[in-house]
């Protein structure tokens, strides 16, 4: 693979982050992703979230499978960990690179294909582990690095660029994401970077495991009349049932707000997010009515987008597991050994 470098230099009245950051310090290498690429403007995203919210880029350790999506993470966070897996693998990848070093900020970017095909499995297991992490998939119905294949989240009676008509029924990941426990659950849309920017930051703020749709649509094979999946379709089918400012826990609440319109909710790091309602009959906070709601629109041919669900109180796999706060990859062979006297106890209760 070749990687093209963006040349160093940058302007020097570019704007910095609380760090000193500028946006180019949370940017990748060139993409060399199709013109138009709803994967693109998810990129975008990311490095905009990760500037605003001072990230340093040591700390994220970005992880992916294989496709057009999962070769994203090459075009953002280039002085980030970054572990680019195989097909379908991203989760447990991810999974095991948590548990050794619980002290990164994981963000694990796959397909709809790499997601609800090949790695269905995987997606299920570490959502309901909890796996503190932001999962993200960049969901365009169709398997863009090889061809445009219909992938298992195009929706039935959609039409692939050639005309041929898709018969099987659709996955949405994000009811499953609901159904497995998630304890942040969002969609969203790559064309609206306004909806789509705080919900990576509070995501990436939430500790437990977050996921997020995000309609990605592939310009040279899913992009026409009879898709599902393409930028007209989207726009003109998109219910949004909430907005969110992020405030960080460093920021004064400063937009005034109508009293009764916004919910201000704490995160555990002590950053807010306020959730204004579009949808008067929408509670963030109840995952069964969450589930309904995604039904009855999508019966309806709609797509739910927003913060669809949110643990007020999450916990992640290290706490079900009562690991030590400590990463367990710093550990030495003295903190590990349990000792002679123990050992002997745990053998004698196997015998
Ligand atoms: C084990 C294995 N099986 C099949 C493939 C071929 N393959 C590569 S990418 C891909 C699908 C990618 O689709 P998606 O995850 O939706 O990514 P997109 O390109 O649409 O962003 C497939 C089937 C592979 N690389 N490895
Ligand atoms: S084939 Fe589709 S998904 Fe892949 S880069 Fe091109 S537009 Fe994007
Ligand atoms: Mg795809």
């Amino acid at each position: 693979m070749t990687y093209l470098a963006k040349p160093k230099f940058q302007h020097p009245d570019l704007p910095k982050n609380e760090l000193g950051y500028t946006h180019r310090d949370y940017e990748g290498s060139v993409s060399t992703l199709c013109a138009g690429c709803g994967h693109d403007s998810i990129t975008a995203s990311i490095i905009q979230a990760c500037f605003e919210l001072s990230i340093e880029p040591h700390r994220v350790a970005k992880i992916s499978g294989i496709g057009c999506s999962s070769k994203t993470p090459t075009y953002f966070l280039g002085n980030s960990h970054g572990f680019n897996s195989v097909h379908g693998r991203m989760p447990s990848v991810l999974t095991g690179a948590n548990l050794a070093n619980r002290d990164l900020i994981y963000l694990g970017v796959s397909g709809d294909g790499d997601s609800a095909s090949i790695g269905f499995g995987q997606f299920a297991h570490a959502l309901r582990r909890g796996v503190n992490m932001t999962y993200i998939v960049e969901n365009n119905g169709v398997y863009g690095l090889t061809k445009g294949q219909f992938s298992a989240t195009a929706d039935r009676g959609s039409k692939s660029k050639r005309g041929v008509t898709n018969t099987d029924n659709s996955i949405d990941l994000a009811a499953m994401a609901l159904q497995l426990g998630a304890s942040f659950v969002a969609r969203s849309f790559s064309g609206d970077k306004q909806q789509l920017v705080p919900i990576i930051r509070a995501a990436i703020a939430h500790e437990g495991a977050a996921f997020i749709d995000i309609i990605s649509p592939c310009v040279a094979f899913n992009n026409h009349a009879g898709s599902t999946k393409s930028f007209d379709f989207v726009r003109e089918h998109n219910e949004s049932v909430n907005r969110l400012d992020f405030i960080s826990s460093r920021m004064p609440i400063e937009v005034q707000y109508e009293p009764g319109t916004v919910e201000i909710v704490e995160q555990h790091d002590g950053s807010r997010l306020a959730l204004r309602k579009l949808q008067a009959d929408y509670d963030v906070h109840d995952r069964t009515a969450a589930q309904g709601f995604l039904q009855q629109h999508a019966a309806k041919g709609q797509i739910v987008t927003g913060l669809l669900y949110m643990d007020k109180t999450p916990s992640d796999l290290h706490a079900h597991l009562h690991t030590v706060d400590v990463p367990l990859n710093v550990l030495d062979a003295k903190d590990l050994c349990p000792g002679q006297a123990t050992l002997d106890k745990v053998n004698a209760s196997l015998r």
